[in-house]
């Protein structure tokens, strides 16, 4: 029998076609005396990264490839690598080749020692951002600083993408992943108990050569997004805030809309109500799409499809918040109390059912 694998390689890529053919050299000459795979999770990369991956594959029995489609985030894709595959070690790392392979054995013998999760730094001695540009780095280091916040056990590099752990550490937090964004080691170690041994390795970050970083304000958005839950997730869970959020913005569209076509425009104010609240529901669903729901974001022909459940479901949302505030006030409790426990009882159901149908992930 085959000796089992003892390490997975899980590989997020997107976009990252040219540079599989060489990681995977890398690290066969690297890692000529360890058991190993790689697991590469691609996201349905327009260059074709997952036809390069599989072509590979097809010669060599270590290379696999996960393909999603209509899906996008590191972070998920790292979890659904782990998931698929079966080795007691885990290592996570970029496709682009700027993570030292050469690392890849000191960080497993470091695991087989005394640590339950390693982590390459690039912020203690011996080890440097490398030629990473300069505002990069400023990112990086604020990044670190907000990110060392919601942990007990602070590190030098908290949001390295390039780290290794054993299979039980991953089995203990899994169900507690929020697995949204880009920074999954945080994401794990945020959702780990403190008594775990954290070891850091250095390492001299290279540079991308193929390519581009998918660094974007999106990113820097779901970072703060995990922050955020992390810190109050337990209480409010974050997307439920940030559709409150979302409605409070439509207030203001709302009264903007109704001034500019009844003060202004002079329509009458029936029509002029009608219409406000249509660009208020409007202007939240596009809103909820980009922020709250981002990570089952409709793009395409599902915008009409998601925009016309969401008009539903605020719809259904007005009655039962007119209902409720209604009956309220007519039991006796005061018209602003009743108003705001209409909104609240309305809010609570626009959102239930925004999540249930209007954005739900499993198609
Ligand atoms: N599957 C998947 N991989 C991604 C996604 N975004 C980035 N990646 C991969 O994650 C790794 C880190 O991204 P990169 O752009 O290098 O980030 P940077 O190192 O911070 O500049 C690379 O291998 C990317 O191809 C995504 O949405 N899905
Ligand atoms: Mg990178």
């Amino acid at each position: 029998m085959q000796p089992i694998t003892e390490l997975s390689i899980i590989v997020p890529t997107y976009n990252e076609a040219e540079n599989i053919p060489k990681l995977i050299e890398l690290l066969s000459d690297t890692l000529s005396s360890i058991n190993w795979e790689i697991v590469i999770v691609d996201d349905n990369s327009p260059d074709k990264t997952s036809d390069i991956a599989r072509k590979i594959a097809r010669q060599d029995a270590r290379v696999r490839c996960i393909q999603r489609i209509r899906r996008r985030g590191l972070s998920s894709a790292v979890i659904e690598g782990f998931l698929a595959s079966a080795s007691p070690y885990l290592c996570v790392m970029d496709a682009d080749l700027q993570h030292d392979e050469k690392l890849i054995p000191d960080m497993l013998a470091s695991l087989k020692q005394t640590n339950d999760l390693v982590v390459a730094s690039r912020y203690i001695e011996n080890a440097s951002t490398g030629t990473l540009a300069e505002h990069r780095v400023k990112i990086s280091q604020t990044a670190t600083r907000l990110g060392n916040m919601i942990l007990d056990h602070k590190l030098s590099d908290p949001i390295s993408g390039f780290f290794m752990l054993k299979r039980e550490l991953f089995e203990k937090v899994n169900h507690k992943l929020s697995g949204k964004g880009f920074k999954i080691l945080l994401d794990i170690i945020a959702s780990a108990d403190d008594k775990i041994n954290i070891g850091e390795l250095p390492y001299h970050m290279k540079s991308r050569e193929h390519g581009e970083s998918k660094l974007s304000v999106f990113v820097v958005w779901e970072f703060f997004s995990l922050l955020v839950n992390k810190l109050l997730g337990k209480y409010v869970p974050l997307k439920f805030m940030l559709f409150v959020a979302v409605g409070f913005t439509g207030v203001f569209v709302h009264m903007a809309t109704l001034y500019v076509t009844n003060q202004l425009m002079q329509w009458q104010f029936i029509y002029a109500q009608s219409l406000s609240v249509f660009v208020a529901m409007t202007s939240n669903y596009f809103l909820n799409n980009a922020f709250t729901f981002n990570d089952s974001k409709h793009t395409g022909i599902f915008v009409f499809k998601g925009l016309i459940s969401f008009y539903i479901t605020c719809s259904l949302g007005t009655l039962i918040n007119v209902s409720v505030a209604t009956t309220a006030n007519s039991q006796g409790m005061s018209w602003w109390l009743a108003g705001i426990a209409g909104a609240a009882v309305g809010a609570v159901w626009n959102f239930a059912l925004s999540i249930a149908y209007t954005w739900r992930t499993e198609k």
